[in-house]
């Protein structure tokens, strides 16, 4: 008999050692799981983790896990979702976060992890496992049950969520915990709550938790029956479209897709997620789709008979909030990996790897394409939306002699940084105006240069995701396109950038408040109320007096960046080339521009439900109101018509 070989460890020591030792494969390819480690310390983790951390920097001969120490412990989950993004969700990082309101602030993070399906481990920090000398610092204590802490607030935020409240717990929590991390499906925020007494405590454990470990990312086949009843409904269409998201490129689907688009002419719309899935310029490329979409993929959306979403969770902005898709006979197919969110729309369910999906109906759809007419009329929309664009990134004279002496539009702005990088740099985004404007306008050339967070749309993730794009990629420049209110919410991580020599290119645009909010504001009746960056005026009490002296580039300056302020678009267009040509390691580097937010980038008619009081004493919401009542009323279920169509004979094999 033999016994069990076994190694004594703390709690956290063996969590580091576990970490250190998972690996991802997809393809064949195999890569770290675990980039390493984000941390901020405090009580909680400073004497558990961060001594197994610690550990395992000094020590020889073993697997690494690297400590990088960030500012924000909600912007160290941007960073780590914005790279595993940016690795197709294959490769993520841990974030180690003390006791209390260290964890609580990741807690934005988990969210915008789960919304977005990115991966993410999460190790809040929990008081004592045994309560002996509670209720300690930051102890959230509930009369009416012992056993809450801060950290069960993970719990509707997490995909996995688990407590460690005794060493003999560890290897399943953290097993369950790798499942859920490269599981497609199920993937999100992971959250395993350790106790500060529990991190510090010693355990016999079996040498072989710490074996390497290699998690297979899964591609399921779909049915071949789903196929074939998907292939006929898609010969049956005249004007099919195909929706893609997010689920395109973590699959590496991009060339099944162009494959099947130029064998069939279906053309493409895209949601943010998904843009770029076909380059700029692609015959069936319409564009964004939806309440930020091209005027050529929304038109195609009106009437199209059958819509084949490939990898899209089907949020309200690629509906226009379910106004997009007028035609009475509208058929959805949905490729999804999740059942879940293949079912949307009634739509007929192909679970599956978009990859193998779009390959699988190709092979299907041999034979078949849609009519001269209908291409040609991708053509025309097309040609009509890129004149459009091209407009708002080289405006005319008589819309930039209107502007006030230094200022820029947001159009060219977004022109100037799109014409003068790679094609492979990356441009980043998540809240306010510009996540609009980047999705109609910004001309994408490589699978992985767009990258808008608008799941959760969260103001403050772009200088954070901005490190996690460059860590994820050297190769690409980063260009994080920040206004002022998401740059004041959370510059914090430029001072990360500075210490660990990252080299982001932060395009922070000033237009004095929320550009974004005020015009929605504007448009719903309540007059841009509160969204002004404006001093209280004296006599009426209101903030609409004069601008706030604020100096945003000298912010950036004074927490280590190398700043360029602009004035005119050719200092813009000089800018950008010196932050191109600026070193590799030479840390982050912040492009202050103005912009007068008057001037719009080109509409496409199309809505988002936001509602209006339905009783007002101001006239303005009685007037948005009624409008609002007209959209309305083109809203619609999209739920499959009465009767299935009969798709005839079906070949069985
Ligand atoms: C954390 C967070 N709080 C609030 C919002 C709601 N919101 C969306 S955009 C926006 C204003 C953004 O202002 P700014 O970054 O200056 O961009 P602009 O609208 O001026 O283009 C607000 C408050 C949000 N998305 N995220
Ligand atoms: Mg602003």
């Amino acid at each position: 008999m033999t016994t069990q070989q076994t190694v004594r460890l703390t709690v956290a020591q063996a969590v580091v050692r576990f970490l250190a030792n998972q690996w991802s494969e997809r393809d064949g390819q195999r890569q770290k799981l675990f980039a390493g480690c984000f941390g901020i310390f405090g009580h909680g983790n400073v004497a558990g983790l961060g001594q197994a951390l610690l550990q395992n920097e000094l020590a020889d001969g073993q697997e690494h896990l690297p400590y990088v120490l960030a500012r924000n412990e909600q912007a160290m989950v941007h960073t780590s979702v914005a790279y595993a993004r940016q690795k197709d969700r294959l490769q993520t990082w841990a974030c180690t976060a003390s006791v209390g309101p260290g964890s609580t602030n990741m807690l934005t993070g988990a969210a915008l992890a789960t919304i977005n399906r990115i991966p993410v481990l999460l190790l809040p920090s929990g008081t004592f496992a045994t309560r002996v000398s509670g209720p300690v610092l930051q102890e959230l204590e509930q009369p009416y049950a012992a056993d809450v802490t801060v950290n069960d607030a993970f719990r509707p935020l997490s995909r996995f969520f688990d407590r460690v409240n005794r060493p003999e717990q560890l290897p399943s929590a953290l097993l369950g915990a790798m499942r859920v991390l490269t599981d497609p499906v199920e993937t999100g925020a992971v959250t395993i709550a350790l106790p500060q007494d529990v991190q510090a405590e010693a355990h016999d454990w079996p040498v072989e938790l710490f074996a390497e470990r290699v998690w297979r990312v899964a591609r399921p086949l779909p049915e071949q029956v789903d196929i074939q009843d998907a292939a006929a409904l898609a010969r049956a269409a005249k004007r099919p479209l195909i929706v893609a998201g997010g689920g395109v490129h973590y699959s590496g689907a991009e060339d099944a897709l162009r494959a099947l688009c130029e064998q069939t002419g279906i053309p493409v719309g895209e949601s943010q997620a998904g843009k770029g899935s076909l380059p700029h310029g692609h015959p069936q490329e319409m564009g964004a789709i939806g309440s930020t979409g091209t005027t050529a993929a929304n038109a195609l959306a009106a009437d199209a008979d059958l819509v084949i979403g490939v990898g899209t969770r089907w949020s309200d902005f690629t509906t226009a909030s379910r106004t997009a898709f007028q035609n009475e006979d509208v058929r959805f197919v949905n490729i999804n990996i999740a059942r879940f969110d293949a079912g949307k729309h009634a739509g007929l369910s192909v679970v599956a790897d978009a990859r193998e999906a779009l390959t699988a109906l190709a092979s299907e759809l041999e034979g078949y394409a849609v009519e001269p007419a209908y291409r040609e009329r991708q053509a025309a929309l097309w040609a009509e939306w890129d004149a459009e664009v091209e407009a708002a990134y080289h405006p005319s004279a008589e819309v930039t002699d209107a502007l006030a002496e230094g200022l820029l539009t947001q159009g060219e702005v977004l022109g100037a940084v799109n014409e003068l990088t790679d094609p492979r740099d990356v441009v980043l985004c998540a809240a306010g105006s510009m996540p609009g404007d980047l999705h109609k306008l910004w001309r994408v050339r490589d699978r992985k240069a767009y990258h808008v967070e608008y799941g959760y749309s969260c103001m403050g993730y772009e200088v954070p995701a901005s490190i996690g794009i460059r860590l994820a990629d050297e190769s690409r420049d980063v260009f994080a396109m920040v206004g002022d209110g998401g740059y004041l919410m959370m510059p914090t991580e430029l001072v990360t950038a500075v210490q660990e020599r990252v080299k982001v290119i932060v395009v922070l645009v000033q237009n004095h408040g929320f550009h974004s909010i005020g015009s929605l504001s504007e448009s719903l009746g309540s007059q841009r109320f509160g969204t002004k960056y404006r001093y209280r005026d004296e006599r009426s009490g209101r903030l609409e007096g004069a601008k706030l002296p604020i100096d945003l580039a000298a912010n950036a300056r004074s927490l280590g960046a190398h700043v360029i302020d602009v004035h005119s678009r050719a200092g813009l267009e000089q800018a950008i080339k010196e932050a191109k040509a600026a070193p590799a390691d030479g840390g982050p580097v912040v492009i202050h521009v103005e912009t007068d937010p008057t001037v719009y980038a080109p509409d496409s008619n199309a809505w988002w439900d936001v509602p209006v009081s339905s009783v007002s004493e101001l006239d303005s919401t009685r007037a948005a109101y009624a409008e609002y009542t007209d959209h309305k009323a083109r809203q619609r279920p999209l739920l499959a018509p009465p009767t299935t169509p009969d798709l005839g004979e079906r070949t069985l094999p």
